[in-house]
């Protein structure tokens, strides 16, 4: 139903000082006009759009609550219809009965997300845009913050649409080939390879952009690993700034796999201290060694600490190896003490140049938290943009058929039979902002989002 009025308490439950309740439709304005006594008698028609008024919800002679009350005229509110917000009282019982008030008079709760759903059905945002309020709620860091609020703004809206230009560009050419042939200059099917490639030019751009994006939303895992003493927790407690380990002399302390997130200039990075490897005494130490290997695959970072006091044993030596297979770094702790691992050798190990640290002092850690975002963030951080688990599918999607057609074209296919290859670009960039949704997707869309947005 959209001809309806939808209301519900945007603010969390709980104590607070105030809280939030939302109208949205067409009977807004005479819902607030019935239950809103303003402090100063002033006529509601000349009530003026996105202005408050001071004054007291009542219920016929009832005092519910003393409020302020904002309008929004259509079409310029969120939702593009009649709105009103009222700020009451926080707490238990204020809202809820200025909430059920409301209902009394003809409003109906509205449903999560169901808001926004509006003003997307309205075309005050599209659906890349909706997306995004709910990653503005949910995001962690300033950084994630700042990437959905862009998005908000529409910086994504351009490059969909420039992907919808060129695909409907290369489409009337084909056409025009088709049903012209004899008009049909050979340069013409070189224009239509170049357009090809630059529409996978433009998907490619942006699917980099994103996998930088993804970073600072969504965050990523870096296992410590190395034998067992070298100061795995010690590195951990120094880089959360807190003794959250147990750190003993004693060889094989850790067994579980320890979780702490720390923000690294705005990524959301999940440590994980493990297990030290070593031929593992007993049923416990086994266990953690193996779920040690298990996070050194399943991290996208690995950090390998050796003991810089003493020589390269060959366990240290068969981590080198195992590690150099995906984005790692390895460390050297313990430099406060007398060096003797051979600094030679272990470059002749590893390309990595390591980075000395102690772990007990607090030195080099910088240096790491460098190296680390230097490893995980390739370009500027201010090019990067986030899209979601849907949106980055149907980029995907988008890519293959790009490159299937730019593939038939290279084998000296007719143009024309690239046309269901376009046809589906067109269908998933509609998908991306919107324009050709089924309900259920929407339902699944907006279901995820809190009551009151
Ligand atoms: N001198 C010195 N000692 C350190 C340093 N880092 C750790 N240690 C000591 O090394 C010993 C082992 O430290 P842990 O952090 O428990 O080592 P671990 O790698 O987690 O060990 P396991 O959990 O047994 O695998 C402790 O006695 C620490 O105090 C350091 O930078 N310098
Ligand atoms: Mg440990």
């Amino acid at each position: 139903m959209e001809n309806d009025t939808i209301v519900a308490i945007s603010t969390p439950a709980g104590l607070s000082g105030i809280a939030l309740i939302r109208l949205s439709g067409p009977a807004a304005i005479s819902i607030i006009q019935r239950l809103f006594r303003p402090a100063r008698k002033k006529s509601f028609s000349d009530w003026p759009t996105h202005t408050v008024r001071y004054g007291f919800i009542v219920d016929g002679q009832r005092l519910i609550d003393e409020v302020l009350v904002t309008l929004m005229r259509k079409p310029r509110s969120y939702t593009r219809e009649d709105m009103a917000e009222i700020g009451c009282h926080g707490g238990f019982t204020a809202a809820r009965a200025v909430l059920r008030a409301c209902l009394k008079h003809g409003a109906r709760l509205a449903a999560p997300g169901e808001f926004t759903r509006r003003a997307y059905l309205h075309g005050r945002i599209d659906l890349t845009q909706a997306e995004s309020v709910l990653e503005v709620v949910e995001s962690r860091t300033e950084e994630a913050l700042s990437l959905s609020l862009s998005k908000l703004k529409g910086e994504l809206s351009p490059v969909f649409a420039e992907i919808k230009d060129k695909t409907l560009e290369l489409l009337s050419r084909i056409e025009a080939a088709v049903n012209f042939p004899e008009d049909y200059p050979e340069e013409e099917t070189t224009a239509i390879s170049q357009g090809m490639r630059s529409l996978l030019g433009v998907c490619l751009r942006l699917k980099e952009r994103a996998g930088q994006g993804k970073l600072f939303v969504e965050g990523v895992k870096a296992a410590i690993v190395g034998r067992t003493n070298v100061g795995k927790s010690s590195l951990l407690n120094a880089l959360l700034r807190e003794e959250r380990a147990l750190v003993t002399e004693i060889p094989g302390t850790t067994r579980d796999a320890l979780h702490e997130v720390i923000n690294l200039r705005g990524i959301p990075l999940t440590i994980i201290d493990t297990a030290g490897f070593r031929k593992a005494q007993g049923v416990i130490e086994r266990m953690g060694v193996a779920r040690a290997k298990e996070w050194m695959d399943r991290a996208e970072v690995n950090i390998l600490v050796l003991d810089i006091s003493r020589p390269l044993t060959f366990s240290d030596r068969e981590l080198l190896n195992h590690v150099r297979k995906k984005k790692h770094l390895v460390v050297l702790n313990k430099c406060d003490l007398p060096r003797r691992l051979n600094l030679k050798i272990l470059e002749k190990l590893s390309p990595c140049p390591p980075i000395h640290l102690s772990a007990r002092k607090g030195t080099g850690l910088k240096q790491l938290e460098d190296r680390l975002y230097q490893l995980l963030v390739a370009g500027p951080a201010t090019a990067s943009l986030y899209l979601n688990l849907r949106q980055e599918q149907l980029l995907n999607h988008i890519i293959t058929q790009a490159r299937e057609a730019l593939t038939s074209l290279e084998n000296g296919i007719s143009a024309e039979f690239i046309v269901d290859n376009l046809k589906l670009i067109l269908k998933d960039v509609d998908g991306l902002t919107g324009q050709q949704l089924d309900q259920e997707l929407l339902d699944r869309i907006f279901s995820r989002f809190c009551i009151g947005k």
